[in-house]
């Protein structure tokens, strides 16, 4: 059912949006005419936009910003990621499911989306705030052959490809804050929660989860967070077609990854130290034994945050948050 559903996109698109003639369809997906015409009616309920016309057929006269299962797959050009796509209304966390997912061999590239968390997680257990349809709620399950210690390049180049697609397809200008908050204007807009399921030297899967406030207005925020979060309709003015974030994203991440797959980390480092937030500045880092008051200089090749202190020297440090503002 479902994948008959792809194909008539398919047949659709690849028709540029020209009419295609129902008994075409029929032929090529060997269903009936009426079952061509219930196909329509549900994507009208995924919100396309279906021309239907005597003699001539059927076209997709307009894709919605809905999320569905559906909308994603209309013009995603991608090679692995997201073929397989579970999208939800509403679920605890798509890290949750992803974990499942996994362990019920998802492939690879697998992707699932949600429109609303209920239990929405960020790192160390912390909250993650999940507002229903304002933002992109979404975990990849990866599967490289990589070893264990070099996933956290991933949550990197993660970090990396939301800020440049961030940058292409908005006015928004974002930054990077180690390890993988996107902040525009000082404040976050995205975070990042990669968790890892690996024996010794073997990952059996990723789970990167990938969280981003799109469509909030101020008011969408609980009070908690409200004056260090923000979304891109905030800080650029302009409502954004989530699906089309999504897609980009989707894309982009492809292609990064497996450039870094072949080709290694020092694309990815480059590119994170050019969004990075405060780099070559004093800030303040709090790790789980101390307060660290240092210059900030760059990455090291194992995603590590590398600084100058005054007192000790060049430093890496591996976990630790770095403080809003060095008072
Ligand atoms: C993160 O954690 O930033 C990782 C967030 C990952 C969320 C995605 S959504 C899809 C997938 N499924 C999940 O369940 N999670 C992932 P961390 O760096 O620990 O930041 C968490 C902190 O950010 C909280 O303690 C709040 O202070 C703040 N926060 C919570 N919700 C926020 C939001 N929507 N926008 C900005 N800040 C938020």
């Amino acid at each position: 059912m479902e994948s008959t559903r792809y194909r008539l996109i398919e047949l659709l698109e690849t028709s540029n949006h020209q009419y295609v003639s129902g008994q075409f369809l029929s032929e090529k997906l060997n269903i009936s005419r009426s079952a061509i015409w219930k196909h329509m009616k549900e994507l009208e309920k995924d919100g396309y936009l279906i021309e239907g016309v005597r003699r001539k057929g059927y076209r997709i006269a307009g894709s919605p910003d809905k999320v569905s299962e559906n909308t994603l797959h209309w013009g995603l050009q991608t090679k692995w990621l997201g073929k397989n796509i579970i999208h939800k209304t509403t679920t605890n966390s798509t890290q949750q499911v992803a974990h499942q997912a996994a362990r019920d061999n998802a492939e690879h590239g697998t992707v699932i989306i949600a429109d609303e968390q209920t239990r929405g997680k960020g790192r160390m257990a912390r909250q993650w705030h999940s507002t229903r349809n304002k933002g992109i709620w979404m975990s990849m399950i990866l599967r490289p052959s990589i070893p264990p210690a070099a996933a956290p390049q991933l949550t990197l180049l993660a970090a990396t490809v939301l800020a440049d697609v961030i940058t292409k397809y908005t006015s928004a200008e974002p930054k990077i804050k180690w390890p993988n908050d996107l902040l525009v204007n000082d404040k976050k807009t995205a975070g990042i929660l990669t968790e890892m399921q690996a024996e010794q030297d073997r990952i059996q899967y990723i789970a990167a989860g990938i969280g981003i406030n799109v469509n909030h207005s101020n008011n969408d925020f609980p009070e908690d967070i409200s004056n260090k979060a923000t979304s891109l309709k905030l800080e650029t003015g302009e409502d954004q077609q989530i699906v089309q974030i999504i897609q980009k994203i989707l894309m982009s991440f492809e292609k990064a990854y497996d450039s870094f797959i072949q080709d290694g980390f020092s694309d990815v480092k480059n590119k994170w130290e050019s969004y990075g937030y405060k780099i070559g500045e004093a800030i303040r880092i709090r790790t789980n034994s101390e307060l660290l008051d240092a210059t900030f200089t760059g990455i090291a090749e194992d995603g590590a945050l590398i600084v100058q202190s005054e007192t000790d020297g060049p430093r890496r440090i591996y976990s630790g948050e770095i403080e809003w503002f060095r008072k």
